[in-house]
Parts: C-alpha cells; structure tokens; sequence
C-alpha cells in the first residue's frame, strides 16, 4: 500500500516569518552580554525574547512525530532520519527531503532484536557511498542495545541494511572524516562513572570486515575520548552529542546535559593528541544537542535544544551570539521547537525541531504540527 503523507501537501510552503522583533543575523543581538546577572540563568518559557527568523520548510504528521537526524546524500537532497521517539507506536523510518518535497527514503529499518524498535539518529554517506547511521536504544533500553547501522546504496537506492557495530548505549553523531568514522556515544558510562560519554572511532577498512562488537563499561580500543557530565537542573546526564570538525581536523562536540563544549585534537596517526574544554564568552550554552561546522568560516552552528535557539560559536576566539531563539511553541510557521539537529547547505541551515522535551526546558510538550525549519544564512 502506497502511504499518502500530508508533508507533501504543504511541501515548499516556505512561509513568510510573522515573527516580530527579526533580525538578520549580521545585526542580531546577542541573548545576554557578558557580565550580565542573566548570563548563567538559563532561558525559561517565560524570559524568552524572538532572536532571528526561522521559516518553516516541512510539516510532518503524526507517523513523523520526531525528525532528528540530517545528512548531505551525493544527489543534494537530504536523508531525514525520524526516529518516531515522542510516540513510538509508529516505526521510525529514513525521509527524501528536498525543499520542495518530502518522500519515504526507507521504511523497513531493521528493530534490534530485544527492543522491536529501530531508532535512527544522525546519519552520513560514508567515502564507499553507502549511508550510516546511529541508533539511540537508550529510550528502550540502559543495557548497551544501540548499533552502527549500514544502508548499502546502489545506484542511489537504499538497498540491505545491516549492523557493521553493535553494543554502543546511545549512539548519536556520525561524522566522516576521510576514510575514518566518529560517533558519539552520549551514554558511555564506566564502573566508576555513570555520568560518561564518549567519542569512538572507525576507520573504512575494520567497518568493512564483518561486525564489531565493542566492550562496553571499558576503554573499548574504539574510544577516542571520554567526558564526564555535571548533571544540573533537568535532571539529564546525557554527554556527547552532537559532533563535527574544522578547517584544521580537529573535531569539536557538544554535551546535552551540561552545554560543555570540547575539543579534540588528533595527532597525525589518527590518535588522541589532546582534549580541551573551551570556555565560550557572550553567552554560556546550557545544553548542546546537534551541531554543523562550515569549514570556510570556522563558525559551528549549534543547536541549544533548551533553550529554543541556534547558537553561532566562532571557532577562531570562542564567542557566542544567537542566531534564532522564540518561546515555548508548536512550532507553527517555523518557529524553533526544540532543535535537534542542523545542516548547512549552501547559505541555508536546516534545522529539525525535535520537539521531545526534558525537564525544564522552553519546550513544555510534544504537539502537532511536527516541522523543519530553515534559516537563509
Ligand atoms: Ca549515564
Ligand atoms: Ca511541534
Ligand atoms: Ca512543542
């Protein structure tokens, strides 16, 4: 049976922004100064002032209820990975997504066997063409359930899936790099510290060979780096999140638990040379969900999946200002409602509102409609 999605309906309905108070984003202001009594405070539902003007692209029904992950597929559309984790009772799928239209891209992904469900996260065509993608099980299970997934691709179609790693807890970002992958594990937890995360690594050549199966509650030879998140008033110790790199190589990722923003540095053979925590000034971020970095200015895009916003860090002297933030929302005509994830193509950043929140955040509920919104750069 063929599935008539209403997204088709509204696709290319590029809305005019209504919102007040817009700026361009060379003008914009950034949401607090330095110094100021407010700079700690994260934002509330209630103290949220309209940044920027995010327009809406895609309204997705009820089957499509949480759009996560974004990916650049070889033909210049977009693999939409909806992991369905707001009401699960759908199965997640993978979406075509162009600016005009939004189309099924693969609808039969493979549920991990002991939780029936699939949970399609970030995703990235890898240098053999085929497309990878992260599972978050975590939401099914605390017990080391979530894989790398492969979708082999020919000649531009989807065809077999099959796990190339398994045993991660909750597997987020994939970003390649060359002939090597990088995934975050946001749940990455050791005997001594049940506030980790972690990035692990993979280079072409093992992914190719028959699954991995990693060691988990160790330093699996797969990990890159760990981080140990401050746990604060929402409650959540997810780490690492999103993840992507800069003109240099060095791969930056963000916490969803603490906003903490690191760097890592690798050394020419591929190893760790060094991590940092980098203190960002105009803005401190309290929470820091998906991110993409444009490699010609060096400035990551990133989304503060707390407080309703897209932060701009300028990699070149960590400063911070706020491309788009607005209030608690259903996300109608395109405001920001709870962005998870970004990417940039082009001058245009798309952005997918998540809309799935944790305490204390401006996103009070999960609600209709269900969008993609993008922001002309
Ligand atoms: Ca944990
Ligand atoms: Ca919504
Ligand atoms: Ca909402």
């Amino acid at each position: 049976m063929k599935t008539i999605f209403p997204a088709l309906l509204v696709s290319g309905a590029l809305l005019a922004s209504c919102q007040s108070n817009s700026t361009n984003s060379e003008n914009s202001t950034p949401a607090t100064q330095p110094g100021d009594s407010t700079a700690t405070a994260p934002a509330s539902a209630d103290t949220v002032a309209n940044i920027g003007s995010p327009k809406l692209l895609h309204t997705l029904d009820e089957a499509h209820n949480t759009p996560d992950g974004l990916a650049l597929a070889p033909n210049g559309s977009l693999i939409l990975s909806v992991p369905n984790l707001a009401n699960n009772s759908y199965p997640a799928v993978l979406m075509e997504m162009t600016d005009t239209e939004l189309k099924p891209y693969l609808t039969n992904l493979p549920v991990e066997p002991t939780t029936k469900k699939a949970a399609p996260m970030d995703l990235a065509f890898g240098p053999d063409g085929n497309l990878y993608y992260a599972e978050n099980q975590y939401e099914n299970s605390k017990d080391f359930k979530s894989r790398l997934m492969r979708v082999q691709v020919q000649n531009g179609k989807p065809g077999k899936v099959e796990t190339v790693v398994d045993n991660f807890a909750l597997a987020n970002a994939v970003v390649w790099k060359g002939n090597t992958l990088y995934v975050t594990d946001s749940q990455w937890d050791m005997p001594d510290n049940d506030k980790g995360s972690a990035i692990l690594h993979f280079t072409l050549a093992e992914l190719s060979k028959g699954p991995i199966h990693l060691k988990p509650k160790t330093k699996d030879p797969h990990v890159l780096a760990m981080f140990t998140t401050t746990v604060n008033e929402t409650g959540v110790d997810n780490g690492a999140d999103g993840m992507d790199y800069d003109s240099q190589g060095r791969l930056y990722t963000g916490s969803f638990g603490d906003g903490k923003f690191y760097r890592v540095t690798l050394k020419p053979d591929g190893s760790l040379d060094k991590q940092e925590t980098l203190t960002l000034t105009g803005k401190q971020i309290p929470c820091i969900d998906g991110l993409i970095i444009d490699r010609k200015t060096d400035k990551a895009y990133v989304c503060n999946s707390r407080e309703n916003a897209i932060e701009v860090i300028n990699l070149k002297d960590n400063s911070v200002t706020t491309l788009a933030q607005n209030g608690d929302t259903d996300g109608a005509g395109g405001l920001l409602d709870q962005p998870a994830e970004v990417l940039l193509k082009g001058n245009r950043l798309y952005i997918s509102d998540f809309d799935k929140p944790e305490k204390n955040f401006v996103n009070k509920k999960s609600d209709a409609p269900h969008t993609m919104s993008v922001i002309d750069l």
